[in-house]
């Protein structure tokens, strides 16, 4: 660029730059076009600059022109501007499109563990017959556990439930502390501390020193039960456990009651329910008895009633222990127990 800028150079670069202006073909085109004439070291920045070295009647003429000229140039590269944004919008616009008809994204959602499913339902049948629900501890005293049950220590009947110790032996070296061995301990804490009438449910987690097949775990889910009023007879335990079996199962599923023996209960039955897998012909789920024990039930010992200070002459009961994972497999057809606390997500997702 000459030093001394005339009228002449000044229409000459305004030219040449609205020439080049009209070739420049989009956004990233127009940029460099600018700052090569309107830059700091653009063309027309530099004559700009160069006016006032000029003597005063050139710097009149030529700024005048270059002024014009930095006008007209101004005004056609905002145009130039406009034009580009509106063509880039539609670009954009297609490029960005969202298809409102196509299906979302599906959210993966966790669920319910189908022990947890069970426990549920079976609390929820139980509150239509009026019981309430209630949990308690999962390691238990041997007091509650066995004593309060009618199960004093060295009697036979402890051999019925393998137990895990807690190593925490009592003032006479005594172990005395237990992961619960089934959730019936909860009969005579709650009994302690309230009057009849009482009408509860209690799930929980029990744990049981045995080999695991088909159908036994060590760790396994029970809901107990507990009515106590007085009048309530053995009628009123095979009425409500009817009623259960009606609405967990269904009208065709087939109810066994059979005596049974449990040291805190006087009569006892063991209840099962025809076999899911073989309709009762015998196979390895129920272990070819065609029946698969859901619980063991009972009258209220009249001395666990005592022990809580019931007075057994005025005061009756019954009490149910279930299995939630059989009760489990029986309403899904899972044939073994095993599955249940193996982390499989292939079985816990079908639930
Ligand atoms: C009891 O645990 C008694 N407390 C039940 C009871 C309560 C009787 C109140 C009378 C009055 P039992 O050991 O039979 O009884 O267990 C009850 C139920 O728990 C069984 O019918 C079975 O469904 C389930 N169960 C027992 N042991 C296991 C195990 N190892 N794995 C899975 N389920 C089991």
């Amino acid at each position: 660029m000459a030093d001394r800028p005339t009228v002449g150079v000044v229409e000459a670069v305004a030219t040449k730059a609205l020439e080049e202006l009209d070739a420049v073909g989009d956004a990233e085109a127009l940029e460099r076009w600018r700052v090569s004439y309107l830059g700091r070291r653009g063309e027309l920045t530099a004559i700009l600059r160069g006016i006032g070295t000029l003597p005063p009647e050139a710097r009149r003429q030529v700024g005048a022109a270059a002024n014009a000229a930095k006008a007209r140039v101004d005004e056609a590269m905002a145009a130039r501007k406009r034009e580009f944004s509106r063509e880039v919008t539609p670009a954009l616009l297609a490029e960005d499109s969202i298809d409102v008809t196509l299906p979302g994204r599906p959210v993966p959602t966790g669920r319910l563990h189908p022990t947890t499913q069970t426990v549920r339902e079976i609390c929820r049948i139980f509150a239509s017959m009026g019981f309430d629900a209630v949990e308690g501890p999962e390691v238990e005293w041997d007091r509650y556990n066995f004593e309060m049950l009618n199960i004093p220590k060295h009697h036979p009947a402890r051999d019925m439930f393998n137990t895990f110790w807690v190593d925490y032996p009592d003032r006479n070296g005594e172990q005395s502390v237990l992961l619960r061995t089934h959730t019936s301990p909860m009969q005579a804490r709650i009994m302690e501390d309230t009057r009849p009438p009482v009408r509860v449910v209690v799930p929980g987690k029990c744990y049981r020193y045995e080999a695991t097949d088909a159908t036994h775990e060590w760790q396994l889910t029970q809901v107990e039960g507990l009515a106590v009023d007085d009048g309530i007879t053995f009628a009123d335990l095979k009425g409500t456990l009817y009623e259960f079996a009606r609405q967990i199962f269904g009208e065709e599923r087939r109810v066994r009651f059979r005596c049974d023996y449990f040291p805190f209960v006087e009569p006892g039955v063991d209840v099962a329910i025809d076999c899911f897998s073989c309709g009762g012909a015998g196979c390895r789920t129920c272990g070819r008895t065609g029946w698969i024990e859901i619980m063991g039930a009972g009258m209220v010992h009249p001395n666990v009633l005592k022990g809580v200070g019931y007075d057994p002459a005025v005061y009756t009961g019954f009490a149910f222990g279930m299995g939630v994972e059989r009760i489990a497999m029986l309403k899904h057809g899972i044939e073994d127990i095993r599955h249940f606390y193996a982390n499989d997500l292939r079985f816990l997702k079908q639930f």
